[in-house]
């Protein structure tokens, strides 16, 4: 085998080599479709944070204090500080927002490249209104793992039901500076901790939301209020389709040559 013959059998065998790698990577693309449950005129969702992560960003604790991140979901549902979190435990997750205010019955979809063999847990949140600090999200990092090693999908849907509604414990109380139906603006400071609290919705019973209806909750503890669906679509990596059409007419060059020899 000449000098130029072996390099270019070892430059088909790297390029092999690099193509099983990013095959490795198992990039899919996630679509998370996400519907309000509730009844209508009851409770209203502000835009879902999600992330596709490792397992190690935790926003809260059940019957700790909340941090700034999670409070930042929970007092007028913006997320800001809670995504800057989530950026800073885990820098390779994959983050977004699925944007828009979801009303009874509404929907919103949003698709995420994910890498599954990086990123295989989900998690979630959003601000539940009307209210001073209710939100929805997942307190165990790792209590979702949607994906396989392979790529496969693991969880079709997240079901969450008017009893795992979380109040964070910092604002009080009082529907005057409650957002949706108040001046999000005013708060007063609660000083507890987070716990499970979806009574306090019917304390907003009739007065007229930010949408324009009247609210009334009708929620009982195991009323549906938010679901999220999850489908994944298998994409081959960017690059791949080169590697592999490089890997090919190497191979091709040295069974020429080794044809003409
Ligand atoms: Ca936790
Ligand atoms: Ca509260």
């Amino acid at each position: 085998m000449s000098r130029s013959t072996l390099f270019f059998t070892r430059l088909a065998a790297a390029t092999a080599l690099t193509l099983c790698a990013s095959v490795q990577a198992q990039q899919v693309m996630v679509t998370a479709t996400v519907t309000n449950l509730a009844p209508a005129n009851s409770i209203s969702f502000a835009p879902l944070h999600v992330g596709f992560h490792s397992g190690n960003f935790d926003a809260f604790n059940l019957g700790g204090v909340a941090a700034a991140g999670i409070v930042s979901v929970a007092e007028g549902g913006a997320g800001d500080q809670w995504q800057a979190d989530f950026a800073a435990a885990d820098p390779s997750a994959t983050r977004g927002t699925i944007g828009g205010l979801r009303t009874p019955g509404s929907s919103a979809s949003m698709s995420f490249m994910v890498d599954a063999s990086l990123n295989p847990f989900f998690s979630f949140a959003a601000m539940a209104v009307p209210s001073n600090d209710f939100f929805i999200g997942n307190d165990d990092a790792q209590e979702y793992r949607l994906l396989g090693a392979n790529g496969q999908l693991l969880l079709g849907s997240i079901t969450v039901r008017a009893n795992e509604i979380w109040d964070a414990g910092s604002e009080v109380f009082d529907p005057t500076a409650a957002a949706f139906v108040g001046n999000n603006g005013l708060r007063t400071p609660q000083q507890s901790v987070v716990a499970f609290n979806f009574g306090e919705f019917a304390g907003f019973n009739g007065l007229v939301t930010g949408a324009g209806y009247v609210f009334n909750s009708q929620l009982a503890a195991t009323s549906g209020v938010y679901r999220i669906d999850f489908a994944v679509t298998s994409v081959p990596e960017p690059g791949t389709y080169g590697l592999l059409s490089a890997g090919l007419m190497a191979m091709a060059w040295v069974a020429r040559r080794r044809r003409a020899a």
